[in-house]
């Protein structure tokens, strides 16, 4: 069973998120826990604050470290030892990669921010780990953190059916998806690739894997660079005058 735990000012955000779908299938089979703790219930104050004013001035509040210590240590002794990956713009950026290394961790902790962010203190205390999905602004750290959780619970065994992990593995050569259709076989007057309805399976593959390539070079030529591919895909983009 892996066990994620959230800290958030939001954890019926978090709940409800991770609760459709394949992630609720995984809940309910029990190959995945989530348990999402609420900042604000660690607040002392009874105004039940948990932001304050940055020192030195400046827009905008900050998280209190007081309030997510404490959260994070009602997680213990179960979380002990565990990583905490915090949510935030100037965390490495999120790949497959980092998925495959947070999936081989039983335990995982989540910190998601609000407002300007937390004290750096408690990100010297606490966080092992940090982690962003891309340079954009978002209102809170925790569609960022439901984000993560749902690639690193399709790596854990048993999440995804059989169909669904073997949909999955074409994105482990690093492509692109080629070009899908289902019925009707002409739809607005355009119709499925011929190729597809050959019944001619060798066809088809060649065919699938010529579109990867190409769709790939034309709209994420950054990806190609890195994907692995075989002195034949090589010969077929240069037949195409895509040198790589
Ligand atoms: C400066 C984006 C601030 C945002 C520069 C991706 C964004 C967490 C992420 C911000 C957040 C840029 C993420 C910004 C995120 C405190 C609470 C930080 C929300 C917060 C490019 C707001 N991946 N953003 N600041 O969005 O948490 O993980």
């Amino acid at each position: 069973m892996k066990q994620y735990f959230i800290l958030t000012l939001f954890p019926e955000m978090m709940e409800q998120t991770l609760s459709h779908s394949i992630m609720g299938r995984a809940q309910r089979d029990g190959l995945i826990s989530i348990k999402a703790v609420n900042i604000r219930d660690y607040t002392l104050n009874k105004q039940k604050h948990v932001d304050d004013y940055p020192y030195g001035g400046g827009a905008g509040m900050l998280i209190q470290g007081q309030p997510i210590y404490d959260a994070y240590q009602s997680l213990m002794p179960q979380a002990a030892g565990a990583r905490v990956v915090y949510l935030t713009p100037q965390g490495r950026t999120f790949t497959q990669g980092i998925a495959e290394e947070l999936a081989r961790e039983e335990r995982l902790v989540f910190l998601c921010g609000h407002y300007e962010g937390i004290d750096e203190r408690l990100i010297e205390e606490i966080v092992t780990d940090e982690i962003s999905i891309g340079d954009f602004v978002l209102t809170g750290g925790e569609l960022a953190a439901a984000a993560v959780i749902d690639a690193v619970s399709r790596l854990t065994p048993g999440v995804l059916g059989k169909e669904e992990s073997f949909a999955d593995e074409s994105f482990s050569d690093g492509l692109l998806e080629y070009p899908q259709y289902t019925r009707p076989p002409v739809f607005m007057g355009r119709e499925v690739p011929e190729v597809l309805l050959s019944g001619h399976h060798e066809n088809v593959a060649k065919w699938r894997r010529e579109q990867a390539l190409l769709r790939t070079a034309e709209k994420r030529p950054d990806l190609l660079a890195k994907a692995a591919l075989t002195e034949k895909d090589r010969q077929f983009l240069r037949g195409h005058g895509i040198e790589i």
